[in-house]
């Protein structure tokens, strides 16, 4: 039996945006409506989770589970610059406060990729007001987080988002790592984040964090490999991780390794089940995430805030995330403090750039009733959640 320290936060994570429905004040929103846009669905309704958030977290807590990654979402707190939205603060006050009725701790985004449509309007992060507009709205966000939360994570995976803002559209979420980030944007995503860190420090006993994607880049055998994994590999990764030290946890997001040949990244990110291949979905990834995470940062502690895989094959999902729990099993051996895993996802939802296809949820959900089915993983890691172990 692999047992895991007492306290370990077993969860699951989603996004506002993924989840929740007709977000129609986002930039995504915008993207995914425009013509020509190349992302394969709008969001639409998504998993109708604004309105079935409570079903949503007794069906984890009944699972097992003791905690729940959640965003909240800056285009419905200020869906116009400076216009609040006192409705959706208190919606997602109901969250925290629903979460601790079911006896889940709740971890908050404050953002998770999608900003509000005026953000993006006024200059996006290259503007240069950008980190005081994240600051406002992380005091907008303060009687969120004020009471009953424990962990905040101020930005999710800013090094995509400097890829995301450096390529030409939305899809390149898509094609991670190809992109080069945009440096500019960059430092903007790190200001933003120590100002909403400032901020969030008058909440006492609050920790705050942000979340990194890693990405556990390998060069092939080839020649010419290791050149082109230096020109590909996400420079942002790194100098996020180096650049966190007062931070007091460091959200990891691992799912696979990317090889890279001389011709460059391998196959594509897998988007769906039929491009899927044993190296493409690689559960060793959540433990190098953590390794490189806990080294880089100068042993900030760390949570595992997003694992998954995306498949249709069920017990597959199951024995991937067998492999990634045995691997930070491994790191907490070795002397690295980790808080918690935050499975991706609790829900099947928006992947973005890819539509509903990749199906990373424990929990299933008819796209007409919205009726909600716990997968066989969802038990399976409920069994591992409640015995703190596997
Ligand atoms: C990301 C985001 C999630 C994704 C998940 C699966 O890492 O892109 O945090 O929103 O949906 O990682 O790709």
């Amino acid at each position: 039996m692999l047992t895991f320290p007492d306290g370990f936060l077993w969860g699951a994570a989603t996004a506002a945006h993924q989840i929740e429905g007709n977000n129609v004040n986002s930039n995504w929103w915008v993207h995914e409506n425009e013509p020509g846009t190349t992302i394969v669905e709008p969001s639409g309704d998504a998993a109708d989770s604004y309105h079935r958030y409570r079903e949503d977290m007794k069906l984890l807590a009944d699972l097992g589970l003791n905690s729940y990654r959640f965003s909240i979402e800056w285009s419905r707190i200020e869906p116009e610059r400076g216009l609040v939205s006192r409705a959706s603060i208190d919606h997602y006050r109901r969250m925290v406060d629903a979460a601790h009725e079911f006896g889940i701790e709740p971890i908050v985004t404050l953002m998770h990729f999608t900003v509000p449509r005026w953000f993006e309007r006024d200059g996006f992060w290259r503007a240069p007001d950008a980190a005081d507009l994240f600051a406002r709205y992380t005091e907008l966000a303060l009687p969120v987080v004020a009471e009953g939360v424990n962990y905040v994570c101020t930005i999710n995976e800013p090094n995509i988002a400097a890829m995301l803002a450096g390529g030409e559209d939305a899809s390149n979420l898509v094609a991670y790592g190809l992109p080069k980030p945009d440096l500019a944007v960059a430092d903007a995503l790190l200001l933003s984040h120590q100002r909403s860190r400032e901020v969030l420090s008058q909440v006492s006993g609050l920790k705050t964090g942000w979340t990194v994607a890693t990405q556990a880049f390998e060069a092939a055998p080839e020649d010419g490999a290791a050149e082109k994994l230096k020109e590909i590999a996400d420079p942002a990764e790194n100098w996020y991780l180096e650049n966190i030290a007062g931070d007091d946890f460091v959200g990891v997001q691992a799912y696979t390794r990317n090889i890279v040949g001389p011709e460059g990244i391998r196959p594509p990110r897998p988007e769906v089940e039929k491009t899927l291949t044993e190296w493409e979905y690689f559960p060793p990834a959540a433990g190098i995430g953590v390794r490189a995470a806990w080294e880089l940062s100068g042993h900030v502690p760390v949570m595992v805030t997003e694992n998954g895989i995306a498949t249709q094959d069920d017990p597959r999902r199951i024995d991937y995330t067998r492999g990634a729990l045995e691997g930070l099993h491994a790191c907490i051996e070795d002397g690295i403090e980790l808080l918690g895993y935050q499975h991706w996802s609790a829900l099947d939802n928006y992947e973005w750039a890819s539509g509903y296809a990749p199906t990373f949820g424990l929990i299933a959900w008819d796209k007409e009733t919205f009726a909600r089915t716990p997968k066989p993983s969802a038990s399976w890691y409920g069994e591992v959640a409640r015995n703190n172990g596997l």
